[in-house]
């Protein structure tokens, strides 16, 4: 026998499995990159936050009363009102438009929006749900206008 051939017939099939070996390695590389797609993203409006901010009435609250007192709207629209904390501890509350804030602490605000029926006619009764304050006066008035 010659060593000689021997050794390349071992050689040739080593080389050979070696490459099919690593070129069925490489084989998934192509699929795993199809299965990455791009999912498209809706953009985010921008200005919310400013929007929210914006208020058509700002009132401050305090023991006990409203300041101002005295709100005007129209029947239909939405009315969003600011109100501002600036002593004591007080909601706002209409409970025929169904209209209850959180109670905030001193130094708090909050966006109320009140939506006002289009059947809606003459004044609501607007009024602090906290311990007694609506009985100490704090209590004030949205008057429906044409
Ligand atoms: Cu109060």
């Amino acid at each position: 026998m010659n060593k000689g051939l021997m050794v390349g017939i071992i050689a040739l099939l080593l080389i050979g499995g070696v490459y099919m070996y690593s070129s069925r390695q490489t084989e998934p590389k192509e699929d795993a990159d199809a299965m990455i797609t791009e999912v498209p993203t809706e953009a985010q409006p921008t200005g919310e936050v400013a929007m929210m901010e914006e208020a058509d009435y700002t009132i401050d609250l305090q023991n006990f009363s409203f300041t101002p007192n005295v709100m005007e709207g129209k029947a239909g629209e939405i009315l969003k009102v600011k109100i501002v904390n600036v002593g004591g501890f007080h909601d706002f509350v209409i409970d025929e438009l169904g209209v209850q804030s959180t109670q905030i602490a001193e130094g708090e605000s909050e966006i109320v929006e009140i939506m006002i029926p289009k059947d809606a006619t003459g004044e609501y009764e607007f009024y602090c749900s906290v311990g007694n304050h609506r009985a100490q006066g704090m209590v004030g008035a949205l008057m429906i206008v044409e």
